[in-house]
């Protein structure tokens, strides 16, 4: 066992002997391990990623009110296994506070669902179920007391991502650019910025609200029970207001792609409409309520602005040599470019069709 990582779980009143700390999961962000203990809880312990999350404090913030709120409404409608339903984070045993920091590494310990499942690729049904869920989840934040702040400000912004791009191209810090491929990416990219950024314009001429969204909802965010419901929503490090596009988009960005985020194949990747369809019709039956006649006619542009926003974040990042997501091999963030630019031309390809399905469903 790593003796660096059983020190810093010793910070954190935790029940139980630990006896292995593993590594879990396939975040690009944090790092993440399993807290086996001799007890009836093992635990999830995890290095947030300071370079990326600049203030932990308003961090834990949020996710404290939101898990709060959470757990205060799962009792209020009278739920059965809480604890499986909403995340416990564990307080360090000196300031009471649900993180530990020696002022150079953020660490957190939250207790460890059991018998939860997680997926990277998901049917048509339990995609319903996902969407179900995230309407849910949106739902009952909405009366959250306006106390959350933006983690990472913009985070959603296609301007400034826009804009990000532009200034890793003008850097070119690491003589990429020199690259014809890329520089006929970042050309394809450019040409269709401003039809892409239409939805921070409505934001400014005051049509679009934004509300408190998850931010991050790929498939492997999602805890399912053994029967395919949905247990609970985890990796609450970008809860925060942004506009619904977010959720939706970004789920079918990685639900709804027949290959692989960073698929070498393009040939598997590619919108999947079935997909499309039954994860809409679950997200309408609890966010249908409350959302905007704006929000849901562009519902379907949202299933194309994600994959163009994730092959430009990528973009940005290769020609910035890899500094922001994890890599695993030196071309990885530009296999990942391609393949989410293919997808996001295949969902635009689709864009009718999802217009009519959701007319149809509107109907009903
Ligand atoms: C990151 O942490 P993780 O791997 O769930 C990223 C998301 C990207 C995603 C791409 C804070 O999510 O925005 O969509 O990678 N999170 C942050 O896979 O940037
Ligand atoms: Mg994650």
């Amino acid at each position: 066992m790593d003796a660096k990582l059983e020190k810093i779980v010793s910070h954190f009143i935790l029940p139980g002997t630990v006896t292995d700390i593993r590594p879990l999961g396939n975040g690009l962000i944090n790092d993440t391990f399993r807290v086996v203990t001799d007890g009836p809880d093992d635990f999830v312990l995890q290095r947030i990623n300071q370079g990326i999350f600049r203030d932990v404090d308003l961090l834990q913030h949020n996710i404290d009110c939101v898990t709060r709120h959470i757990r205060h409404k799962l009792e209020l409608a009278g739920e059965t296994d809480i604890d499986r339903k909403v995340l416990h984070f564990l307080p360090d045993r000196e300031t009471g506070k649900s993180y530990w920091t020696d002022g150079k590494e953020w660490w957190r310990v939250s207790v460890f669902i059991r018998d939860a499942l997680t997926y990277e690729a998901v049917t048509p049904e339990y995609a319903g179920y996902a969407g179900e869920a995230f309407g849910q989840f949106e739902a009952m934040l909405a009366d959250l007391p306006d106390q959350l702040g933006e983690t990472i400000p913009d985070f959603h912004n296609m301007e400034l991502r826009a804009r990000q791009l532009r200034e890793a191209v003008a850097a070119d810090a690491a003589g990429r650019m020199a690259d014809p491929e890329v520089r006929a990416l970042v050309d394809t990219m450019f040409a269709r910025e401003a039809e892409m950024c239409k939805a921070d314009r409505m934001y400014r001429e005051g049509l679009l609200p934004k509300r408190i969204c998850h931010c991050d909802t790929k498939v492997n965010n999602m805890l399912f029970d053994r029967d395919g419901s949905i247990l609970c929503v985890i990796d609450l490090d970008t809860v925060m207001p942004s506009f619904v596009f977010s959720d939706f988009g970004d789920f079918l960005r990685t639900a709804a792609n027949t290959g692989a985020e960073d698929d070498p194949d393009l040939d598997k990747v590619g919108f999947n409409m079935d997909i499309f369809r039954a994860f809409a019709r679950g997200y309408l039956s609890t966010a249908g309520a409350f959302l905007t006649p704006v929000e849901r006619e562009n519902l379907p542009f949202a299933a194309t602005l994600f994959p163009y926003m994730q092959a430009v974040r990528f973009l940005t990042d290769y020609i910035n040599e890899d500094t922001y997501y994890k890599i695993k091999y030196p071309a990885h963030n530009l296999v990942r470019t391609r393949a989410q630019w293919k997808l996001f031309e295949s969902a635009c390809a689709h864009l009718d069709e999802m217009a009519k399905f959701l007319q149809k469903e509107a109907l009903n």
